[in-house]
C-alpha cells in the first residue's frame, strides 16, 4: 500500500492530489496539501476520478463496428492492421492530405497524445488537423501572435496583488479557471475584495462568481461593444499610462482610429448596460492602479471573439497593466513551449487558408466547426479518413446533426476514447486508452499559465485494464502502418525508416533539461529532469509567483515592442459596427451556455455520483416565462433557426431578461447508459456553423448569443427531436460493459 501524489487532469486547474493505491488498485483520492499551486484544494470531479477508471461502461478492448451498428471486440493486431490497410487505401485513392487528426479537450493533459497527434498531422502534411482549442481558444492564439509575436504568449491575471478585477464571460468559481492555472481561484478573488479592492463580473447571468462580487448583466455576444466603449472613454479622456506606452508599444494611434466610430449610446443599446455604467467602469478601471480585465469562454465563443480578446489585452496595455504586479503576467513554464513550437514552425497565423470556407490557419490547425463541410465537399484535399483522440465533437461542436451526418460519411473513422459516445458510434474502430493515473505524465497545458510555477511528473500508479494502451502508442502504431513517424522534426521520417521510434518523453526530457529550470544534463545541480521529477513524490515549486517585469525582453515581435496595429482588428471592428440586430421576431431570446460544477464538458455524465439527479435545465427570466406561460419544472421546447430540443424550465431572475441559459451537453445517445438516462436536449443542435456567423478572424465557434424561442412543450404539435430518445449503440459481447 502506498500514498502517491499526482495531479488532476480533468480541468485546467491541474490540482495536486494524493492517491492511496494497493497492488495497483486505487483505494482513495484526497487533495494534496503540499501542492504549491492548489495547496490542498480539489473539487469533487478529482476526488471521484476512481469512478471513471472502474466505470462498467468503459471501453476496455478495441471495438470494431459491424454493419448493423453494433460493436464487437477485436484484438489490437486485427484493429491496427485493418486500420493501416484502410488508411493506405484512402491515401492511394486521394493522398495523405485527405487524412485528418482531431484532438479534444482532455488531450491538453495527456502530453504524449498531444505531441504525437501534432507529429502525426505534420508527418501527413495535412491541413486537416483540428483541436478543441479551435472552438474557444484560437482567438487567444491570434492575439498572442499579432501583439506579442507568438501564439502561446497569453497573459493571465495576477489576482494576489490586484485592486480591480474586471471579469467578463467567465465563471471561475465553477470552472476553476481557464487560460490560467491559478489554484484556489475563489479564495484568490475573495482576497481582492478583502484587501479593499473590487471585483466586477460582467455576465448575462448572476453566476456563482457574480454572486460573491459586483454584477453587471450584459446581452450575450456584445462584449466587444462594452470594451470598445471603455477604450473610447479612456483614450478621449487621456487616462492612459503614457510612459508605459512610449517605452513598450507601437500603434497607439491605430487605437484612436479604431474606436473613432464607436458611439457610446449604441454601445449601451447593444450591451444593455447604461452609458454611465460603461463610462464609470472605464474611469474606475483606469484609475485603479493594479488592475486587470480577464475574459474567458463567454467572450471567446461569440461572433467577435478575436476582436473582444484584442480589446481585453488593449485595455490592460493602455493602462500599463500587462507584465506588472497586480495586472496580468506571462508565465514561465518548465518547458519552453514557445521555443519548441517556433523551432518546428508550428507557431503562426494565416499562412494558409482552409479549403472550403477560407478560414485562416491558426497554429497550423483548421477550425473544428468547419470539419463537416471539409468531409462532404468533393475536390482535392477532401477529408476522407479521420483519427480522433479524446473528443466528443459530434456533441461539442456547433451544428451537431450536420457533424454526425458528415462523420457517418467518412471512408475511415477511428476514435481513441474510453467511452462509446454520440461521436464514435459512427466510428469504424473505437480504441481504448489508458487514463490518468494509469499512465505517466505531467500537466502539459497547465505549464503555460501556472500562478505558482511548479514541476511535477507522475508515473503509472494504477494498473490499467489489460486491453487499454497509451494514446500516444496507439497513434504511433497507426502511423507505423502507413510508413510514417509522427514527428514534425526534420529528418524524422528517415529515422522512422531506420526503425528508430522513441517514446515522446525522450524529446520532452531533453527540452526540459535544456530549459529555464533544467539540469543541463548535470551542469545545474538543482535543475530538473524527468527522472528527478519521477523520483520526487509531489510537485517541485519553481518560483513564488509568475514573473513580471520581463518586457521587452520576453516579447517575440521583431521590433521587440507590443504591436497594436493590424488590419484584422480594423476589419473586425467594421464588421461589428455593420452588424444588425442579432434576434428576430420568431426567435427573440438570446441563448448562452451554463457550465455546471459536476460536469466536464460532454463527459463525466456517466458517473452516477457526479450526475446525481441533475437534468437539463433551461434558465429563463420571470418576465419572459410569464409572457410564454412557462413555469418552473415545465417541459419547454427551445428552437432556433437551426434546430429544436427540449429541456426542463427553471424560472429565475438570475438570468437577464431577454436571455436564456442552458448547460451545453445533455441529450446523450451513445453507449454510456447513465449519461443517456439523463435525457434533455443537445445544445449544439441549436447552433449554426455557417462561416459568416462564426468568429471569422480565428474560426472560433459561436455558442453564445444564438437567437431562440422557448415554448411550453404542450403547445408543440410536431414530433420530438431525435436526441432525447434515441439510444443507437449496442455492444456485442462483453466489451464496453
Ligand atoms: N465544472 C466545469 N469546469 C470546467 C468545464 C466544465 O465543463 N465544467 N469546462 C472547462 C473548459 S473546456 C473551459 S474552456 C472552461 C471555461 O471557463 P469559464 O469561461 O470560466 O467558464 P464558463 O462557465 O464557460 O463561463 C462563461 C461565462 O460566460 C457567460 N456568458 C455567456 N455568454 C456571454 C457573453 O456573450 N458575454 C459575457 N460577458 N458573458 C457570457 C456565461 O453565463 C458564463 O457564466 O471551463 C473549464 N472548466
Ligand atoms: N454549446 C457549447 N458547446 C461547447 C462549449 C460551450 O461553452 N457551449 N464549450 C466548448 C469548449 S470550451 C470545449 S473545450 C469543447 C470540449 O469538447 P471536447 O473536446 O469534445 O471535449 P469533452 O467533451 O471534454 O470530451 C472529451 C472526450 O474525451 C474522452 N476522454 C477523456 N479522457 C481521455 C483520455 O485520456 N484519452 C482519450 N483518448 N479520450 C479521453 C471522453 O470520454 C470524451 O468522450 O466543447 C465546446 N462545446
Ligand atoms: S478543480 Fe479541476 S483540476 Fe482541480 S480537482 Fe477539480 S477537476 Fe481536478
Ligand atoms: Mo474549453
Amino acid at each position: 500500500m502506498g500514498d502517491h501524489k499526482f495531479w488532476c487532469g480533468v480541468c485546467e486547474a491541474s490540482c495536486g492530489l494524493e492517491a492511496t493505491v494497493e497492488h495497483g488498485k486505487l483505494l482513495e483520492i484526497r487533495p494534496d496539501p503540499t501542492h504549491p499551486n492548489s495547496t490542498g484544494f480539489a473539487c469533487v470531479k478529482g476526488i471521484r476520478w476512481g469512478d471513471v477508471l472502474t466505470d462498467p461502461d468503459r471501453v476496455v478492448e478495441p471495438l470494431q463496428r459491424q454493419s448493423d451498428g453494433s460493436f464487437v471486440p477485436v484484438s489490437w493486431e486485427t484493429a491496427l492492421d485493418d486500420i493501416g490497410r484502410r488508411l493506405r487505401e484512402v491515401i492511394r485513392r486521394h493522398d495523405r492530405t485527405s487524412v485528418g487528426v482531431a484532438i479534444g479537450n482532455p488531450s491538453g493533459w495527456n502530453y504524449g497524445a498531444f505531441l504525437v497527434a501534432f507529429g502525426m498531422a505534420a508527418a501527413l502534411r495535412t491541413k486537416h488537423f483540428y483541436t478543441a482549442g479551435s472552438v474557444d481558444i484560437n482567438n487567444y492564439w491570434v492575439v498572442g501572435h499579432t501583439l506579442y509575436g507568438h501564439n502561446l504568449m497569453t497573459p493571465f491575471p495576477d489576482f494576489d496583488r490586484q485592486e480591480f478585477t474586471l471579469i467578463l464571460g467567465a465563471n471561475p468559481v465553477v470552472s476553476h479557471g481557464s487560460m490560467m492555472t491559478v489554484g484556489r481561484v475563489r479564495e484568490r478573488l475573495l482576497g481582492v475584495t478583502k484587501r479593499g479592492g473590487r471585483v466586477v463580473v460582467v455576465d448575462p447571468r448572476r453566476t456563482e462568481t457574480a454572486k460573491l462580487f459586483e454584477h453587471v448583466p450584459i446581452r450575450p455576444d456584445t462584449d466587444a461593444w462594452l470594451l470598445a466603449g471603455m477604450l473610447r472613454v479612456i483614450l478621449d479622456e487621456d487616462r492612459v499610462d503614457s510612459g508605459y506606452l512610449a517605452s513598450l508599444v507601437n500603434g497607439v494611434d491605430f487605437l484612436r482610429t479604431l474606436v473613432a466610430d464607436i458611439d457610446l449610446d449604441r454601445a449601451a443599446a447593444e450591451t444593455g448596460i447604461v452609458r454611465e455604467t460603461i463610462e464609470t467602469l472605464a474611469r474606475d478601471f483606469a484609475a485603479a492602479g493594479r488592475a486587470c480585465v480577464y475574459g474567458r469562454c463567454g467572450t471567446s465563443t461569440g461572433g467577435f471573439s478575436t476582436l473582444t480578446k484584442y480589446l481585453i489585452d488593449v485595455l490592460n496595455i493602455v493602462t500599463g497593466n500587462l507584465d506588472r504586479p497586480g495586472g496580468t503576467t506571462f508565465s514561465r513554464p518548465m518547458l519552453d513551449a514557445e521555443l519548441f513550437t517556433r523551432l518546428f514552425k508550428i507557431d503562426g497565423y494565416d499562412r494558409w487558408r482552409t479549403r472550403v470556407d477560407n478560414f485562416p490557419e491558426v497554429l497550423g490547425t483548421s477550425p473544428l466547426a468547419t470539419m463537416p463541410r471539409e468531409i462532404t465537399t468533393p475536390g482535392p484535399g477532401q477529408l476522407r479518413a479521420l483519427v480522433t483522440v479524446a473528443t466528443n465533437l459530434a456533441t461539442t461542436s456547433p451544428n451537431s446533426p450536420e457533424m454526425e451526418r458528415a462523420l457517418a460519411d467518412l471512408d475511415l473513422f477511428v476514435s481513441l476514447d474510453p467511452y462509446l459516445t454520440e461521436t464514435n458510434r459512427h466510428a469504424h474502430y473505437v480504441l481504448p486508452p489508458k487514463l490518468l493515473l494509469e499512465r505517466e505524465g505531467f500537466p502539459l497545458f497547465g505549464q503555460l499559465h501556472y500562478g505558482v510555477p511548479n514541476a511535477q511528473w507522475t508515473d503509472e500508479l494504477v494498473t490499467p485494464p489489460p486491453g487499454a494502451r497509451d494514446d500516444w502508442w496507439i497513434l504511433d502504431q497507426i502511423c507505423k502502418r502507413i510508413g510514417l513517424l509522427p514527428s514534425p522534426a526534420p529528418g524524422a521520417q528517415l529515422m522512422g525508416k531506420l526503425g528508430l521510434r522513441l517514446p515522446p518523453w525522450v524529446g520532452v526530457d531533453v527540452f526540459m533539461r535544456l530549459g529555464p529550470d533544467g539540469d543541463l544534463f548535470g551542469l545545474r545541480r538543482r535543475g530538473i529532469s524527468r527522472k528527478k521529477l519521477l523520483r520526487h513524490n509531489g510537485a517541485i515549486q519553481l518560483a513564488d509567483s509568475a514573473p513580471t517585469g520581463m518586457l521587452p525582453k520576453r516579447l517575440r515581435t521583431r521590433s521587440k515592442r507590443i504591436e497594436l496595429a493590424h488590419d484584422v482588428y480594423a476589419r473586425e471592428m467594421q464588421r461589428l459596427i455593420a452588424r444588425t440586430a442579432i434576434v428576430d421576431e420568431e426567435h427573440p431570446l438570446l441563448l448562452f451556455t451554463i457550465r455546471e460544477n459536476r460536469s466536464q464538458n460532454s463527459w463525466l455524465h456517466n458517473v452516477p455520483a457526479l450526475l446525481g439527479d441533475r437534468v437539463c435545465v433551461l434558465r429563463i427570466h420571470p418576465d419572459d416565462a410569464a409572457a410564454r406561460g412557462i413555469s418552473t419544472g415545465a417541459e419547454v421546447a427551445i428552437s432556433s433557426r437551426w434546430g429544436r430540443i427540449t429541456a426542463t424550465a427553471a424560472v429565475t431572475d438570475e438570468v437577464m431578461p431577454g436571455t436564456v441559459g442552458l448547460p451545453p451537453h445533455f441529450g446523450h445517445h451513445g453507449g454510456w447508459r447513465t449519461a443517456n438516462g439523463a435525457g434533455g436536449g443537445r445544445y449544439n443542435d441549436l447552433v449554426p456553423n455557417d462561416p459568416e456567423l462564426m468568429d471569422v478572424a480565428s474560426g472560433n465557434a459561436r455558442f453564445n448569443g444564438i437567437a431562440v424561442q422557448a415554448t411550453p412543450v404542450t403547445l408543440v404539435t410536431e414530433p420530438q427531436p431525435q436526441a432525447s430518445a434515441e439510444v443507437g449503440v449496442q455492444v456485442a459481447g462483453s466489451a464496453g460493459r
